[in-house]
């Protein structure tokens, strides 16, 4: 198992913010806290794979919104923000390189209009709920269901208004389970099953069939899940989610 991660640019302070007021940000301890959340995955028996990092691009550590993984297909993105467009080149090249390495890989890209961040893409099973929102526009969707239908993905488009990206409001438990705060989701009825979260930013990253990651800022929803017979593994991630980042938003899991 391997997970695409990217390090944290030195000008992170100054990345994108939509919906939350700017504070100041500890660079040194956000390096230390990425640091930290690759080692949760490598304790976890993910090999992180490393993107070449930029100090130019502030939200690159965020490298869920460059790529969204099907099996062996590696979607590349259109990002909403302009500052985020530069993004995917050094992505693709670190999958290109894999690809070239040996790995089954196929790379395809989202191209403008169309704009597609990761971060709105939430897969469970074969089905593919897309964010449309502040980041990803119609086109972006339209390509991305192009893209997958034919490999027998179903791919569904949820408004979104409340929160960044889709996954800023909800993620899914191994179980496909939806978690979320009920005033990020603008649309709770659209999944199987929704369970509402104590706490805004209550995401969750799968590491296994019985395991996922959180971030430490969560410890009531932490608990509930834990209830429900997960092992849960706690991060702190305070810098990242000052710039509106949450767990799942720090890497991508290859395969799956
Ligand atoms: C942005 O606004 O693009 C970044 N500051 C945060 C991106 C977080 N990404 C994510 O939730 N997938």
């Amino acid at each position: 198992m391997r997970a695409l991660v990217r390090p944290t640019s030195r000008r992170l302070a100054e990345g994108q913010l939509t919906h939350i007021e700017r504070v100041p940000v500890d660079v040194d301890l956000a390096e230390q806290q990425w640091g930290e959340y690759c080692l949760a995955l490598d304790s976890w028996g993910f090999e992180t794979v490393r993107v070449a990092g930029d100090d130019a691009l502030p939200d690159s550590v965020f490298v869920e919104d460059a790529v969204v993984m099907f099996g062996d297909l590696a979607v590349l993105t259109s990002p909403g923000a302009e500052s985020r467009r530069a993004e995917t080149d050094a992505v693709g090249d670190t999958l290109r390189g894999l690809a070239t390495s040996g790995a089954a890989l196929e790379v395809a890209a989202i191209e403008l209009p169309g704009t597609l961040d990761g971060g709105d893409v939430l897969k469970i099973d074969r089905t593919v709920y897309v964010g449309q929102g502040g980041r990803t526009n119609g086109d972006g969707i339209r390509q991305l269901r192009a893209l997958l239908t034919p490999r027998g993905y179903s791919v569904v488009g949820v408004p979104v208004t409340k929160v960044l990206h889709l996954k800023s409001g909800v993620t899914a438990l191994p179980d496909g389970t939806v978690v979320g705060h009920p005033d990020d989701v603008d649309h709770p009825e659209v999944f199987e099953r929704f369970l509402p979260m104590p706490e805004h930013g209550a995401a969750v990253v799968v590491l296994d069939s019985g395991t996922v990651l959180m971030a430490a800022s969560v410890p009531a929803s932490t608990a509930l899940i834990e209830g429900l017979g997960y092992r849960v593994i706690t991060v702190d991630i305070s810098e990242f989610e000052k710039l509106e980042g949450c767990v799942t938003c720090l890497s991508v899991r290859l395969r799956d």
